[in-house]
């Protein structure tokens, strides 16, 4: 039998969440292993070098980072129950949502970690600790686990967490639990009856922090118990006991419920602008560095690959952040596979774009794509 796929991550991970979503709800063989196992010092962290989860590693040896990369290699491997639909509405949707959880939502999902450090830092810094020695002593834990949980506050500057924005911060994310909780008390994944990826990206927020740090978890029990409940859906893959007998396929685009319409709505209407925002300020950064090469390196700072910085509005405020250019590089697969649908189905993937606050956004060119390389990224030249 030959040698199982290793994901290289922690329970308590945002972006670990969505690829042991993906490999579950695939039903592959993987086994999970923390930052303290040989094959992570000796091997991951060495081919990516530097310090990240999730990574997986393939059986023939391949170290894939980036939970994106990861999902889309695995993906014509485990062809059962598609990732990705194949209609313009939800094939769009599911990509954008992706997009949405990995960089609108982490704002929340930083903020309901580290603002409650009563409810929230013992527990934190148990979490973190396992991942260096698995299995104790517990002051050895909480020693590591403290040395670890001092770094992701300098990342609240990052995504822009200030006193003036997590008022509104709280409000979008309670307010998208509330919706998400509406959906899954009718439907069993976001898109129908099978998850998807955006089922996946949501599960970053949702169960890598939301439903494991004390008190978003309890929050989300309190205010969105059917959106609890889909996390345990998704950890758990096979029949569950209320949706059994719910038709697998996903929705027709043409018959979307008003609770997804309502969840894209305040997704569209929160994260188009910021994204626009972003691209805007890449391109003006690349004109600004003519010396900056099709293929070369570029010069990117932190996890999220960020370069220069620009000024967006968020919840009413504007603030100036870092510009992430793994936003602006997610996104272009929401653009690539807008801008290969054939016109009818762009028309009628259109009329949905504007009725959810999108359409500007998807007609704004990506002059010089982004491409992942050496676990990094390099601009292209169009
Ligand atoms: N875009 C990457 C992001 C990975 C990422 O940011 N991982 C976090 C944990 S969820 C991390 O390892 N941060 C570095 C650190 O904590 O040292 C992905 O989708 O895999």
């Amino acid at each position: 039998m030959s040698e199982p796929y290793i994901l290289y991550g922690s329970e308590c991970s945002y972006f670990t969440a969505k690829v042991r979503a993906y490999l579950r709800a695939k039903q592959e063989p993987y086994v999970e292993r923390v930052n303290a196992d040989p094959g992570y010092r000796q091997r991951a962290r060495v081919a990516v070098g530097y310090d990240v989860i999730p990574i997986v590693e393939t059986p023939d040896g391949m170290i894939i980072q980036d939970s994106v990369e990861i999902i889309d290699h695995l993906e014509p491997l485990f062809p059962k129950r598609p990732t990705y639909p194949q209609t313009a509405v939800l094939g769009w949707m599911a990509r954008f949502l992706a997009c949405y959880a990995s960089h609108f939502l982490i704002r929340a999902g930083l903020h309901y970690r580290w603002s409650f450090p009563d409810e929230n830092l013992s527990f934190i810094e148990h979490e973190f600790g396992r991942t260096i020695c698995p299995r104790g002593p517990k002051e050895v834990q909480i020693a590591f686990g403290k040395k670890i949980a001092k770094r992701p506050l300098g990342a609240y500057r990052i995504i822009g967490l200030t006193p003036e924005t997590i008022p509104g911060v709280e409000a979008s994310c309670e307010a998208l639990m509330v919706r998400l909780d509406l959906h899954f008390e009718q439907h069993p994944y976001l898109l129908g009856g099978q998850p998807t990826l955006a089922d996946y990206a949501f599960m970053a927020p949702f169960y890598g922090h939301f439903a494991r740090d004390p008190y978003p978890s309890s929050l989300m029990k309190r205010i969105a118990p059917n959106l609890f409940r889909w996390t345990e859906r998704m950890m758990y893959p096979g029949p569950s006991p209320e949706f059994h007998d719910y038709p697998a396929p996903l929705f027709p685009d043409t018959e979307l419920p008003e609770t997804l319409t309502n969840i894209m709505t305040q997704a569209g209407g929160e994260f188009a602008g910021e994204l626009g925002q972003t691209i805007t300020a890449f391109e003006t950064w690349l004109r600004d560095h003519p010396e900056i090469d099709a293929g070369v390196q570029l010069p990117t700072v932190g996890g999220g690959g960020s370069l220069g910085s620009h000024e967006i509005s968020l919840h009413g405020t504007k603030l100036n952040v870092p510009t992430r250019l793994n936003m602006i590089w997610e996104h272009q697969k929401s653009k690539a596979f807008y801008d290969n649908l054939a016109s009818g189905e762009r028309q009628r993937l259109d009329i949905f774009l504007r009725e959810i606050g999108a359409f500007t956004l998807m007609q704004q060119p990506i002059n010089r794509p982004l491409v992942r390389k050496n676990y990094g990224f390099v601009v292209s030249n169009g």
